[in-house]
Order: C-alpha cells, then sequence, then structure tokens
C-alpha cells in the first residue's frame, strides 16, 4: 500500500467518502487510489470554486465533511473564495491539496508556493505530511479537526512522495468530537433575564435553527414573548408550514435598526451579534440599540438545541411552541411579462415539501420573502458575501441528499463565476433545478453606489451592467449537457418551473427580468 491508498483508506473509514476534485500531476496517486480503495465517489468540477463550493453544500445537508482534492496553491487559491463562505457557514471540509515531492521543494519548481500559508485563509486546522508512514494518521486527524465543533475547514497538504512511497496501512477513525453540554449557569442567567419584562430577542446560528431547535424556541417565545431571529444570511434553516417562524434580519444597516429598535436584551445562540454589512458614511455599522444587554445562551461550538430545550424548561414554556407558521400560497401571479415578484411567488407556490432552496438571487429574492409558509425546506444562503457560491453549493447538496430536489435560486451575475457546476449537475444527474434571474446588472451595485454617496457616470454605470453582449443562459447551459429554457412571461416561467419539477435531474430556466 503507498501513502495515497493509506490516506484515501483512512478517509473511508473515517465516513468521508465523497471527493469533490480538481487534480493535477502532484494528486495522480490519490487519483489511482480511488480506484484501489473501494467506497469513495470522486466527483469532478471543471474549476475549484466549484470543487469547494459543492463540498460546502454537501457538509451543510450530509452533517459531516466531503474531501476535496486541489492542486497544489493554484488549485486552493481558485477555491479560496468559496472556503470563505465555508468557514462563514463553519461547514466540515477536509481539502486535500497535493504538493510537490519534498526533495523537489529546494528546487523552486514553478508551481512551488507557500500553500499552508494560503491555507490559513480560510482553514482552522492546516498540516503538510512529511513522511507516506504519517498521511493516514494525519488524515483521521484532520476528519476530526473538520468536525469538531461548530464545524471547520482542516487542510492537509499532500507532498506527492508522501503518496506514492509505501505505508504501513491505514489509520483508525478518532471519535467525533460532539458539541459540549449548554453551561447550566447561562442557562439560569438567561432564564432570569427572561423572567423580567423587557423586550427581548433570541438570535440563533447553527444546527439550532434546524426543526428541533426552533421547536425549543418556539416555546419560549409562547412562554415569554421572546422574538425568535436569525441571521441574514445563516447557513441552513428549516423552515416552512408547521415549524417554528424565524425572523430574518434584514440586509442593509438603517433596516437593522429599525428592526431591533426597542429591543433591551438580545440572546445569543451560536450567533455572534449583527452588524452591518458594509459601513456607509453617516450609517451604523453595530445596529444593536444602546442599552441593549447582550447575553450569550450558547457558543458557537456548544449545543444550541439542548441549550434552548434546557431554558424551554427552566421556563416553564408550554409543550407546544408559538410561532408556528401556517401553510399559507400566494395567488398565482396574473399572466404577463415575468418579474422578479412574480417569479418568486410561483417558486413558493409550487416548492415542493422537502426541497432544499440554495439561495444566491440577491436583489431578485424579493418574492421569496415568505418561504416560510411554503411546504418545509431547507434554506441554504450565501455566508460570507462572496458571490459565485451556490451553484456549487446546490450541486454539492444533490450529491449529499439524491432523494430531495434542489432549486437553486440565482442573479446572473454570481452564476457567472461558477457556472461550470453546471457541467457537474449533468455529469452526475444532479435533480437541481436552476433559476438564473437575469436582469442583466449587477442590480444590488446600482443600489450601493448611491448608499455610499458616490455619484456614478457612463463608466461607473458600465462596470454595472451586463448587456452587450447578452448572456445567453440557455446556450451556457446547453453547452455543458443541462437542459435549458428561457421565460419572459409568467405563464411560460410557472410552466417551465412545473415542468421541471415534475422530472428528475438538471433543468436551468432563464427568468428574464430585465427591464
Ligand atoms: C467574489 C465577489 N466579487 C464581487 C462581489 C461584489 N458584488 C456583490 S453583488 C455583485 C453583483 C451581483 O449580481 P447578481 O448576482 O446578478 O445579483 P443582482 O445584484 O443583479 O440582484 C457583485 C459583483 C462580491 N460580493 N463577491
Amino acid at each position: 500500500m503507498n501513502g495515497a491508498e493509506s490516506l484515501v483508506r483512512t478517509l473511508v473509514g473515517s465516513g468521508v467518502d465523497v471527493c469533490f476534485a480538481n487534480p493535477g500531476t502532484s494528486e495522480m496517486h490519490f487519483v489511482a487510489a480511488l480506484d484501489a480503495v473501494a467506497g469513495m465517489r470522486p466527483v469532478l468540477g471543471l474549476f475549484e470554486g466549484v470543487v469547494t463550493g459543492a463540498a460546502d453544500g454537501y457538509g451543510r445537508l450530509a452533517e459531516k465533511p466531503a474531501c476535496t482534492l486541489l492542486h497544489l496553491g493554484p488549485g486552493l487559491a481558485n477555491g479560496t473564495a468559496n472556503l470563505h463562505n465555508a468557514r462563514r457557514a463553519a461547514t466540515p471540509i477536509v481539502n486535500i491539496v497535493g504538493d510537490h515531492a519534498t526533495y523537489h521543494a529546494q528546487y523552486d519548481a514553478p508551481l512551488a508556493s507557500n500553500i499552508e500559508q494560503l491555507a490559513g485563509y480560510a482553514s482552522g486546522w492546516v498540516r503538510a505530511s512529511t513522511s507516506p508512514r504519517t498521511v493516514a494518521a494525519d488524515a483521521a486527524r484532520a476528519v476530526r479537526a473538520a468536525l469538531e465543533p461548530p464545524g471547520q475547514i482542516a487542510t492537509l497538504v499532500l507532498p506527492a512522495d508522501t503518496a506514492w512511497l509505501p505505508a504501513e496501512g491505514e489509520a483508525p477513525p478518532l471519535d467525533a468530537p460532539r458539541p459540549i453540554a449548554p453551561a447550566g449557569a447561562a442557562v439560569t442567567r438567561v432564564a432570569n433575564a427572561l423572567r423580567g419584562g423587557k423586550k427581548r430577542a433570541i438570535l440563533i446560528r447553527g444546527a439550532a435553527l434546524k426543526e428541533r431547535g426552533l421547536r425549543a424556541a418556539g416555546r419560549i417565545a409562547a412562554r415569554t414573548g421572546a422574538r425568535i431571529l436569525c441571521d441574514t444570511f445563516a447557513p441552513r434553516i428549516q423552515q416552512g408550514a408547521g415549524r417554528v417562524a424565524v425572523e430574518r434580519i434584514p440586509y442593509f444597516a438603517e433596516q437593522i435598526v429599525q428592526f431591533l429598535n426597542g429591543l433591551e436584551e438580545l440572546i445569543l445562540v451560536g450567533a455572534k451579534p449583527p452588524v452591518a454589512f458594509f459601513a456607509y458614511p453617516d450609517k451604523p455599522s453595530w445596529p444593536v440599540p444602546a442599552g441593549c444587554e447582550i447575553r450569550v445562551l450558547a457558543h458557537a461550538h456548544e449545543d444550541g438545541t439542548a441549550a434552548l430545550e434546557a431554558l424551554a424548561d427552566d421556563v416553564g414554556a408550554p409543550v407546544e411552541p408559538g410561532l408556528v407558521a401556517a401553510y399559507a400560497l400566494p395567488e398565482m401571479p396574473a399572466a404577463g411579462k415575468l418579474d422578479a415578484f412574480g417569479a418568486g411567488q410561483i417558486i413558493h407556490r409550487l416548492l415542493p415539501e422537502g426541497a432544499i432552496v440554495s439561495d444566491e438571487a440577491a436583489t431578485s429574492r424579493v418574492g421569496l420573502q415568505a418561504l416560510h409558509t411554503a411546504a418545509p425546506h431547507d434554506l441554504l444562503s450565501l455566508t460570507g458575501g462572496s458571490i459565485g457560491s451556490m451553484i456549487p453549493v446546490a450541486t454539492g447538496a444533490a450529491v449529499a441528499c439524491p432523494d430531495r430536489k434542489v432549486i437553486s435560486v440565482q442573479g446572473d451575475g454570481g452564476a457567472m463565476y461558477t457556472l461550470q457546476a453546471l457541467w457537474t449537475q449533468a455529469r452526475e444527474k444532479l435533480n437541481v433545478t436552476t433559476v438564473i434571474f437575469a436582469n442583466r446588472s449587477y442590480a444590488i451595485l446600482n443600489v450601493e453606489l448611491m448608499r455610499v454617496g458616490a455619484s456614478g457616470g457612463t463608466k461607473a454605470r458600465s462596470t454595472l451592467d451586463l448587456h452587450d453582449p447578452t448572456l445567453d443562459w440557455v446556450k451556457l447551459a446547453e453547452g455543458m449537457g443541462v437542459a435549458a429554457s428561457r421565460a419572459e412571461t409568467r405563464e411560460a416561467f410557472a410552466d417551465q418551473f412545473a415542468s421541471a419539477l415534475r422530472e428528475n435531474g438538471p433543468r436551468l430556466i432563464e427568468a428574464v427580468i430585465a427591464p
């Protein structure tokens, strides 16, 4: 057995059985080990941002890491923007980054670079193997590091000779670390605070935004009147009819100020206090009202769900939660020219139960604001603000959950960063319907141009405009093997979306909403 085989065996034995890959020469022994060892599914991505974004989507749903296979520093660099988003989502990922053979480093060959330094940008754990005898043990530790609550990126650098030289064997899997129980004192402190008559909210992030944690939060709300909040861009929320509805913090600073106005107590569960996404001249960065007490019920590495349940019991909350979302569908919009609002209403109306919605719709999510009253589903958001994340995330989510429909709602600007993920969807026959909101613009940046107080002329506007040439999403998708259609009216969009839902496999709809 060589080092690469010992590595792949260890990964599989540790529960890592999907590898999103874009390999090169230094990774050839790892690639060969995929055949020598049973149990690892390779998924090729044609750009590393697809590879890392797919690993993010996979990890958010599978709740365990996929591994990536990346080619030296440049491969990792190409994948780093989506690792940035994955870090913000606290997604467990194991990166395997090939490197030159250890003895080759002294020659400073063209692809040589400081991989560990680059990995540090988004990884919580970085190690370079130095011997084929330690590769397997390093891999077991990488998996464990990735699973350290709430989840993080672990990067293992694999010099080519540590992969090709003989190794002794695989390493046994290590126990996965579990989130620690909430501190009893924190629960008591918050319970005592909740007995006062203040206006309060509970801000939740992480696994507690799944059904069980939200149920406990809804019980607390029923007893104490606390509002239940989540970040503007939460990694994953289980929402929909019958589930406890969370209020999403709005995007712009002054909207957040308004939203939190009057709040006297903010309780954090795995979350940080909200801040404005950007600073603007004359607008606040810190939107929490002055004098509002901030208390931590559970830190991100603690079991937020258990903390909410303990708190619910402590305050004597009823068994049945409050704030349960009703099943409420919007009317089918009247026939006419397609717009973002109408398209969103149609998606809301037709959303199948158990869907996974991957959202990078940006300004076009206007019709999806009340999605919590649709059929129960998982909502995934762009966590780190680095666009070009969510078509890959949808791809990885579909690999993790082959029996569920994935709906990817995407602005045309962000879509162009990592559209190669469509090819992976076609090759893997993934059950993803992608809606491209073709407004032919970086619309949000037109808004931001005004907000920052800059005035734009023709040149400035040309940097935010995607006309000339117009992107043909039907051809782009078909060129990568994904069946596609274009909708310019609401009725055409409704037909096309309904037909995509009936089919199994990748589809793309170009929703033309350009003015
Ligand atoms: C990696 C990265 N590059 C650039 C930006 C700046 N940026 C923010 S939104 C945006 C355009 C988004 O356009 P689109 O996806 O079409 O959504 P729209 O604003 O039109 O609704 C850009 C370029 C970013 N957030 N991330």
